[in-house]
């Protein structure tokens, strides 16, 4: 048994069962939270920790409640348009929907919520429900990771705690491990994924068909997320355990196994998707968030749950080598597996908020504040954590999905610490989520951070994870009906009993000591001391660590690069970056040329840039070359970003809305500009013609209104125009293409006429036909309504608000009114892949990377385009997905025949830029290869 936890947080730790040794290591840094502080952030009451506990409740039971009454037996409740979704019966929003498989996710996502909020009655007949109703053999293909995390996770965490209640003598009585028996039965409908020559399982199965056979309709996948492979074990191992059977256990041990085997040995990192046939690892960029994150988190849990020392063995390990690499507080940056002191990317995503967290349960705390803290600070500027932000805390990806990983790690800093600083921030937490995020019919994800806008969709992992890491927060012990230190949470927050680490034990263990890194004390550099000594003696330790990153977020200081530039080669002179680059300095191409890099100055007046690392003057110079190259993809992304307009924002504030939902919108590329003008507000009216298109017959009705006017026949500035000769104030253009939503659909800009459009003074939206349908569907119920056009939601008028408290009654009452929804998809897009793609095209002028998209290159004057080829990548809920479409941003004018159109148009073939990749990627192989 190792002492390696114990000797981290610098105490002995005594000879124990594994499992409480275990129990032990990591509850020397989860010192209870009832110190008393004297001094930092005040105490909180235990009435006001009470009132935000029962805020907790009733916040669940309104997510809850809304899911069961309006979506249930859905998989999830679509919270703006107050039904369930159904797979096969909303557009498609491609692998994000691969959870869903009409299993009814979201119930058994809840089921071990309801008792930690001690909710055993509700508990008791979600049981029923489960049993009664739940279908695990639909023809429907899934993702093995989130049906195992999710489903058997949820079902495995209902049955631990069903057992928990039927032995106290009180609750479920009846109840004879039939939970367990679905777990079961999924549990051997998900082996045949793992029927390849690794072990890896395929990323998704047919849960009626298996792989394969033609009516399975998957089987045919190469990759999967190192995360995807290797998050199994705590619920496989689970499964094994409390049935005997210990197939599954084996099977997630030996796709552990051979990640374990595949890491990439002079940096102990693990790239972000492999491939699961050769074992190749095809994304070698590597971080702690997306992609990776639960593949080191269940490490350290399988050594937890399961007492076996080699997980922890090579948690550690892994562990040094994030914190050698990837950490820099309060940074957590992607680096390359092979070249680990070269960042991947210059921005951090959502997932890996869950890293302190974890940090708290390795022991090692002052990071864990480090970085917690700066995810606050970004937190508070922009209310929720954007799905990615950049190193100087720019939004990258508004998006927000109601994620709870970040109220899990504020959970655990509670624990470790016992600073009241946390529970203030699991306030601000709660009240965003009421201000921002709560609707009639639920908690609607963010579109868009940055405009406040909502997306039709309510995900199953609010309901498992976020709502009990705040009541835990908030709980003392006492208002929990069990000890919650008899459980281990999973990735998904299932609870799993510790004590299975002493039941069915048969699974050998692999002994494979001497394959691992020699643990030296240098391992625990970054262990925390030992909060039993610390805290007494000095409770501002926690404060005095945050104290100095008060202000990173405002200060913005983008360490990432800088220490790329410290840690190159100190004295040498520093490599180019892209940013300072000159087309027209001569010794800047020098150095191009000997990175490898060359200029083809293409017919149209640009220059495309391409580099062939095998004509670098040096394997150095190859890599600086390679890191010019993805800083250029970089800076190209942000140029463009910075080119578009951003989303603005629909409120409908009339009763009985009164701007509780937000739509966004797409911008117009002329009238008025909201971001730069006071909001616009007025009563809406429909145009007549619909289409606007001509003059209109009905400008009584329009006048000093905001129009509604279809998409269609003609120009989008047309429409504008013959809007505002008839005294219409603002109007709002809904898509006529029927069912288009921003669920699916990337943001749509307007653009003008080709013709000088300075005359068109009112401000133009568009709207997709779901959203849109919205305002028309209130008009005719209500008459009367009243909308906000701006750059971002306004606040609620806090008078109107009390007016209407929402209650889960009157919800339904008036959900058919109130189905609001909204758009927008934030844009990116050159992505960390790009690496080894490294061909762009840009102006001669500057050659600032304006135009590029890493395959072709679009006119100064055309309006982006969508790159229309697809890259296979990993997408932030670990799964693999494809980010391109995730992330495109639209801009078209009106009409395709029109002839002002002008799509991207490719200038070189696709097959021979990609010929030019696979050259480099070839090239950057062999350079790799030579370097083993
Ligand atoms: C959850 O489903 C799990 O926590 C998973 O590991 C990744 N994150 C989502 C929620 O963000």
């Amino acid at each position: 048994m190792s002492e390696a936890g114990g000797r981290g947080c610098g105490s002995p730790v005594p000879q124990r069962a594994p499992w409480s040794l275990v129990a032990a290591t990591a509850a020397i840094c989860l010192v209870s939270a009832t110190s008393v502080w004297t001094v930092g952030a005040e105490p909180m009451s235990r009435e006001e920790k009470q009132k935000l506990g029962n805020q907790v409740l009733e916040m669940f039971d309104h997510a809850y409640g809304n899911y069961m009454e309006h979506a249930y037996p859905a998989d999830e409740l679509m919270p703006l348009t107050c039904r369930g979704r159904v797979r096969g019966q909303e557009p498609s929003r491609g692998d994000v929907d691969d959870a869903l498989g009409k299993f009814s996710l979201t119930l058994i996502d809840s089921l071990d919520t309801l008792v930690v909020l001690n909710k055993t009655k509700e508990f008791e007949d979600a049981v029923r429900k489960v049993l009664r109703d739940v279908n695990l053999d639909n023809d429907v293909v899934v993702s093995v990771f989130e049906t195992n995390i999710r489903v058997l996770g949820g079902l495995l965490g209902g049955h631990s705690l069903a057992i928990m209640l039927k032995e106290k003598g009180e609750h479920m009585q009846w109840y004879n491990d039939e939970l367990l028996q679905m777990a079961k039965q999924l549990g051997y409908k998900l082996l045949p994924a793992f029927n390849t020559t690794s072990g890896l399982p395929y990323p998704r199965i047919n849960l009626k068909f298996g792989i394969r056979k033609p009516e399975a309709r998957t089987g045919t996948e190469t990759d999967t997320c190192t995360a995807c492979a290797g998050t199994l074990i705590l619920e496989f191992a689970a499964l094994s355990r409390f049935t005997g059977a210990t197939i599954f256990e084996e099977y997630a041990r030996k796709a552990l196994d051979f990640l374990w085997e595949k890491r990439q040995r002079s940096s102990n990192l693990v790239g972000v998707t492999i491939n699961i046939h050769t074992g190749d690892w095809v994304r070698k960029d590597s971080g702690v968030g997306a992609g990776i994150d639960s593949y080191y988190e269940y490490l350290l849990k399988a050594y937890v749950l399961l007492g076996d020392d080699s997980f922890l063995e090579r948690f550690n390990t892994h562990y040094d080598a994030i914190m050698r690499y990837i950490s820099q507080p309060p940074l957590l940056l992607d680096v390359h597996i092979h070249k680990p002191m070269l960042n991947a990317r210059t921005w951090m995503d959502a997932l890996l908020a869950f890293f302190p967290g974890l940090q708290v349960l390795k022991g090692d705390i002052r990071p864990a504040i480090e970085t917690h803290e700066m995810l606050y600070q970004v937190i508070k500027k922009h209310n929720f954590l954007p799905e990615a932000f950049t190193t100087d805390f720019r939004v990258h990806w508004a998006q927000h999905p109601l994620r709870p990983e970040f109220a899990e790690s504020t959970y655990f800093l509670y624990k470790a610490t016992g600073d009241p600083y946390y529970l203030e921030v699991g306030k601000t937490l709660i009240e965003n989520l009421n201000k921002y995020a709560r609707v009639p019919c639920g908690f609607a994800a963010m579109k868009d951070v940055r405009t406040g806008s909502h997306e039709d969709r309510m995900d199953s992992f609010f309901l498992a994870e976020m709502f009990k890491y705040l009541y835990l927060l908030f709980a003392d012990k006492e208002d929990i009906i069990f000890d919650i230190e008899d459980y281990i949470f999973t990735t998904e927050a299932h609870l799993l009993p510790l004590w299975l680490s002493t039941t069915n034990q048969s699974i050998s263990k692999k002994n494979t000591t001497s394959e691992y890194t020699e643990l030296d004390d240098s391992n625990f550099d970054w262990t925390c001391p030992n909060t039993q000594i610390l805290f007494p003696n000095d409770p501002l330790y926690a404060q005095s660590i945050r104290e100095p990153l008060k202000n990173v977020v405002d200060k913005s200081c983008p360490r990432g690069i800088i220490r790329v530039e410290e840690s190159f080669r100190s004295g040498a002179k520093p490599p180019l970056r892209a940013r300072d680059f000159m087309a027209t300095n001569p010794e800047h191409l020098e150095i191009l040329k000997k990175m490898g890099v060359s200029l083809i100055h293409l017919k149209d007046g640009r220059v495309q840039l391409v580099q062939h690392a095998i004509q670098a003057a040096s394997s150095i110079d190859a890599e600086d070359g390679l890191r010019f190259m993805q800083e250029m993809i970089e800076l190209s992304s942000q140029q463009q970003k910075e080119q578009q307009l951003p989303p603005r924002a629909v409120q409908i504030v009339s009763h009985p809305f009164f701007g509780r939902v937000v739509l966004t919108a797409g911008p117009a590329q002329f009238g008025l500009d909201l971001s730069k003008h006071k909001e616009t507000r007025g009563f809406v009216a429909s145009s007549k013609p619909y289409n606007g298109c001509s003059e209109l017959t009905n400008p009584e009705a329009v006048m000093g209104k905001i129009a509604l006017i279809q998409r269609g026949q003609c120009m989008f500035a047309e429409k504008a125009r013959n809007i505002q000769n008839a005294g219409a104030i603002g109007g709002i253009v809904i898509d006529d293409n029927e069912g288009s939503s921003s669920d699916t659909a990337p943001l749509f800009q307007m653009a003008g006429d080709g013709k000088d459009t300075d005359d068109i003074k009112i401000p133009m939206l568009f709207l997709f036909s779901k959203e849109g349908s919205i305002i028309l569907d209130a008009i005719r119920e209500y008459e009367e309504v009243e909308v906000l056009l701006s750059d971002k939601a306004k606040d609620r008028d806090p008078e109107m608000e009390n007016e209407e408290q929402p209650s889960s009654e009157n919800d339904s009452q008036n959900q058919s009114a109130e189905q609001i929804s909204s758009s927008s998809q934030e844009v990116d897009l050159v992505d960390q892949e790009s690496s080894e793609e490294n061909s762009l095209n840009s102006h001669p002028e500057s050659l600032s990377p304006a135009d590029m998209d890493n395959a072709a290159s679009i006119s100064p004057s055309e309006q982006t385009s969508n790159p229309t080829e697809n890259h296979e990548t990993t997408n932030l809920n670990g799964e693999c997905t494809d980010l391109d479409n995730q992330l495109q941003e639209q801009s078209e004018t009106e009409e395709d025949s029109n002839p002002n159109v002008s799509w991207g148009k490719k200038v070189q073939p696709i097959d021979s830029i990609l010929a030019d990749w696979n050259e480099d990627i070839e090239a950057f192989e062999m350079m790799e290869k030579d370097e083993l």
